[in-house]
């Protein structure tokens, strides 16, 4: 049975396949509470309210024997660090550039699961990213390879550019042995991160993360972290990009994330233009719809204002009169960088005084301060 679903698997185009048991990791819940307790989580409730079957496999099913876990390459073809130089241009994270791997790890998995279901008379559930399930451990467990510092699962084959799922099953597999963690005496990962996410190394504060700023965190971005986030629109790849690991990944052959060209490094001028239909259309199936375009705007529009490019100052200037807030706050902080203080002072006098909401009020009285500050 355990070969024939590792047989199955990689026909499917699933790159690792391991199998764990649901009490594997006996440190998940005094871990994950600790994790919880310590308000890493920020705002993502949904951490918190089914905590019990995250922590283990057997509350969230009780029929579940084996954890079969799954993990898929998605090596990009350049250095996602290089991104951060094209200023004027968005850097969005690696496994976002292409079509949403929920979906296309999902119906493999759904594949396998049926196959298995078939071959064994045995029950299945299978689980992509969105469900309680403790995915890096599992998957760490089953030996596809080990949690770095950064907390991101790397396999000695691929890297950490790996996305994984699971497969929950009635049936009685042979479990494999835990991958030992490689790291040593390497930190490049903890070092490189612009907001300083790590509190201690395997421990990542998801609040200070850009990845969680700018995808999960859904009102304005706190002013400490906007210089920091520098071009990142959507995600963020750092901690990721420079783990030496990676030499040994082979880039994504197969067409099943189709990287999309356009997403590559898309000009912030054309970004800050798109309506809710124009986001819509152009992404849909990939991960960034996630967002939706409002907070995908305040990230564009942070982008701009850390651009120094001068002559994208009248694309934050046309988000003025925005219908959201949250657009028109960041509006007014990327002109705050980027215009000078008459011009600054002009559009105060013209958008300030008739402004209703309370954020975007501060963000006008705290641009003036800075142009007036700047120009002192
Ligand atoms: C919530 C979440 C986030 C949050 C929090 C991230 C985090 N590190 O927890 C945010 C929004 C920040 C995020 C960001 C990203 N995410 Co995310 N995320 C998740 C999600 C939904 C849950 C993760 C979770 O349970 N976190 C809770 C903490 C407590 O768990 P943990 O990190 O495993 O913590 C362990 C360590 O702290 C450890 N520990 C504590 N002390 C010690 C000491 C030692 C010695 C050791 C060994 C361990 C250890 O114990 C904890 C429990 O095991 C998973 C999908 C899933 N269902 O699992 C995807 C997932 C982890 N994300 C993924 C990805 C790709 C990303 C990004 C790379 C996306 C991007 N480019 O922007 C970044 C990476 C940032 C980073 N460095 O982690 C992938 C990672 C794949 C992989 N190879 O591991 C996953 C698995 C999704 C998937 N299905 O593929 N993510
Ligand atoms: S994803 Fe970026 S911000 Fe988040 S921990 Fe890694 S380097 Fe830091
Ligand atoms: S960069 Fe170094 S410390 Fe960080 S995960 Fe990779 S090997 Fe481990």
């Amino acid at each position: 049975m355990r070969q024939a679903v590792e047989a199955r698997a990689r026909h499917l185009g699933l790159d690792l396949v391991r199998v764990t048991t649901p009490d594997a990791v006996p440190a998940l819940r005094e871990r994950l509470s600790a994790w919880l307790a310590a308000g890493h989580h920020g705002e993502m409730a949904w951490m918190v309210d089914r905590a019990d079957q995250r922590a283990d496999p057997a509350t969230l099913w009780p029929g579940v024997r084996s954890v079969v876990m799954l993990g898929m390459t998605y090596s990009p073809e350049t250095n996602p660090l290089s991104l951060l130089a094209l200023k004027n241009r968005g850097a969005i994270a690696a496994y976002a550039q292409r079509r949403d791997y929920h979906e296309v790890l999902k119906g493999k998995l759904k594949e396998l699961g049926g196959y298995l279901s078939a071959k064994g008379d045995v029950r299945v559930k299978v689980f992509v990213d969105t469900a309680p399930v403790m995915e890096k451990p599992l998957a760490a467990a089953a030996g596809l390879g080990w949690q770095g510092k950064h907390t991101v699962l790397i396999s000695r084959e691929h890297g950490n550019w790996l996305l994984l799922g699971a497969i929950y099953t009635s049936a009685d597999l042979v479990a494999d042995k835990p991958e030992d963690d490689h790291c040593g005496s390497c930190r490049r990962c903890l070092d490189i991160c612009p907001t300083a996410a790590f509190p201690a190394p395997y421990q990542l504060d998801a609040r200070r993360c850009i990845s969680y700023l700018t995808i999960e965190h859904e009102g304005p971005i706190a002013p400490e972290f906007r210089d920091l986030i520098g071009n990142r629109i959507f995600g963020c790849d750092d901690c990721l990009a420079i783990c030496p690991w990676n030499k040994f990944a082979v880039i994504a052959a197969e067409g099943r994330l189709g990287a999309r060209a356009d997403l590559a490094a898309p000009p912030l001028a054309e970004l800050a233009r798109l309506d809710d239909a124009a986001f819509r259309t152009r992404f849909a199936g990939t991960p960034v719809k996630r967002t939706g375009r409002d907070r995908f705007l305040r990230n564009v529009l942070i982008a701009i204002g850390n651009s120094g490019d001068v002559s994208l100052a009248v694309e934050a200037e046309s988000c003025l009169s925005d219908a959201s807030p949250l657009v028109r706050g960041m509006a007014v902080w990327a002109l705050g960088r980027l215009a000078d203080a008459a011009v600054v002072h002009d559009l105060f006098n013209r958008y300030a005084i008739g402004e209703t909401d309370a954020d975007v009020r501060a963000e006008w009285r705290a641009a003036r301060d800075y142009v007036g500050n700047t120009a002192a």
